[in-house]
């Protein structure tokens, strides 16, 4: 009994000073797969992610774009640009590919998006822009891929 009692009040302390694993914010939830091999352009870059069990990224909230930029930095590359899954294809509105949902957080650069010509329908993030967004061309066939999945 005392001895139970002991086990009970040890697990609540650890409970109280680690919290729920379960418990994490939202981006720590992804785990994110950066392809260093290749460019490509916004299809092929969707076909890679989902051969791989993986979708594109998609940036919800400022804190999913902050660890896309460290997970990014960290893969030292220098300047490049990276494909996300957003895209104004079949619509008039910018929404995430693989979720459907329409996008709420941005984080554009100024003057973007730009898309007068029509034919800016895909959205990039730029490390020579601190990893602000751009509406370019689809086919594009110079950005990175990054893919992500839930873990
Ligand atoms: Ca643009």
């Amino acid at each position: 009994m005392k001895c139970s009692l002991v086990l009970l009040i040890v697990s609540v302390i650890i409970a109280s000073t680690f919290g729920d694993p379960h418990d994490l914010p939202e981006y720590a939830e992804k785990r994110y797969h950066l392809e260093p091999f290749f460019k490509t352009n916004w299809f092929k870059a969707m076909q890679y992610c989902h051969s791989k069990g993986m979708r594109l990224i998609t940036i919800a909230s400022k804190e999913e774009q902050r660890n896309i930029e460290n997970f990014a930095r960290e893969s030292d590359l220098g300047d490049e640009s990276f494909w996300t899954s957003g895209t104004s294809l079949g619509d008039q509105v910018f929404y995430w590919f693989d979720s459907g949902k329409k996008i709420t957080f941005t984080n554009w650069i100024n003057g973007e998006p730009n898309d007068f010509d029509s034919d800016r329908k895909c959205i990039e993030i730029l490390n020579e822009t601190d990893f602000k967004w751009n509406d370019c061309s689809c086919f594009d066939n110079n950005k990175r891929v990054i893919c992500e999945e839930n873990v």
